[in-house]
């Protein structure tokens, strides 16, 4: 099957990346943001936040007719999340190939879900599906004022 969400693309893009109260309680927040950090991924926004319960269900809200929508809710407000912002050529496809497949017992063993986790109700991390909705998600985790632009010193060294 042709999954075109799953293709990189040659555009800079952004995706809203989040650490969930999982992976924040099995202290996992440093292994994570290292995966993205040693790819050469650009970090832009970066915060730890107790989600209340109107965000969760916004986000996740192309969820709310599921049968486990309450108890996502319930999981993803249930201790800080690490949220971030990341940059990139193609960093929407690739950071879900980074993070793996959502059944973490289906995710390849080199994922974050692959390596980490082994529950889909406890899958340690959040990545977005799309360019769109990585604009869409960061607006609405992230106010005004706590992205940041910078030029990362290693540039010249990732980019030909
Ligand atoms: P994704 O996180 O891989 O994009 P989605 O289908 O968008 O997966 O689902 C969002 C989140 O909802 C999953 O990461 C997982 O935490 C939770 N979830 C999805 N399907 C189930 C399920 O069947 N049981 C419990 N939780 C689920
Ligand atoms: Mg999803």
């Amino acid at each position: 099957v042709f999954l075109p969400h799953l293709v990189a693309s040659l555009e800079v893009e952004e995706t809203y990346i989040m650490i969930k109260p999982d992976g924040v309680q099995r202290g996992l927040v440093g292994e994570i943001i290292s995966r993205f950090e040693r790819k050469g991924f650009q970090l832009t926004g970066l915060k730890l936040f107790q989600c209340p319960k109107e965000l969760a269900q916004e986000h996740y809200k192309d969820l709310q007719s599921k049968p486990f929508f309450p108890k996502l809710v319930d999981y993803i407000t249930s201790g800080p999340v690490v949220c971030m912002a990341w940059e990139g050529v193609g960093v929407v496809a690739s950071a879900r190939k980074l993070i793996g497949v959502t059944n973490p017992l289906n995710a390849e063993p080199g994922t974050i879900r692959g390596d980490l986790a082994v529950q889909t109700g406890r899958n340690v991390v959040h990545g977005s599906d799309s360019p769109e909705n990585g604009k869409r998600e960061i607006a609405l985790w992230f106010k005004e004022g706590e992205l940041c632009e910078w030029t990362p010193v290693q540039e010249p060294w990732l980019k030909e």
